[in-house]
């Protein structure tokens, strides 16, 4: 294959992979670097949802998680920020999806996210949780420590 048919294959390798993605695997973020924002959106059905950030910034990163009401309005569940250049800053806590709606994590304080994911099945091949990791950048030295995020999302709730 020359360079060309292989750049070919990979892109529309990671189109059908976007075509058969679905729930928490639709994860690709929109950063506005004006704003220091990065916004991953995705569609969760019911289950309870899990996560935890922490920091090693000089800065004051966050976590804002939201999702659309049956209004159609925004509704934060999360907004919490970590100050800390050690780890030392935590933030976590959890809470419940009541039925499939649309959920965006704002990282803020950030210009760039790099996102990696695991899924958990059970014997009968059925995924009870998904867990997606975000590490974020808010500078130019690309360490990507600046904000970490876990954010985990079972299907059963106790
Ligand atoms: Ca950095």
């Amino acid at each position: 294959m020359n360079g060309l048919k292989v750049l070919t294959a990979l892109l529309l390798g990671s189109v059908a992979i976007s075509a058969t993605a679905n729930n928490m695997s639709s994860v690709a973020s929109q950063c506005m670097r004006s704003e220091k924002r990065c916004t991953i959106e995705m569609v969760l059905p019911p289950g309870v949802i899990s996560w935890y950030i922490t920091s090693q910034a000089a800065g004051n990163p966050g976590l804002i998680i939201r999702f659309k009401d049956d209004g159609d309005v925004w509704q934060e569940v999360v907004k919490t920020t970590v100050h800390s250049t050690d780890l030392s800053s935590k933030s976590f806590g959890d809470f419940i999806i009541d039925k499939k709606r649309t959920y965006e994590l704002i990282f803020t304080d950030v210009i760039e996210v790099a996102i990696d994911r695991a899924f958990i099945a059970n014997t009968d091949a059925d995924t009870v949780s998904k867990t997606m990791q975000v590490a974020g950048e808010d500078g130019m030295d690309g360490d990507f420590n600046d904000i970490y995020a876990s954010v985990t999302w079972f299907k059963k709730q106790g």
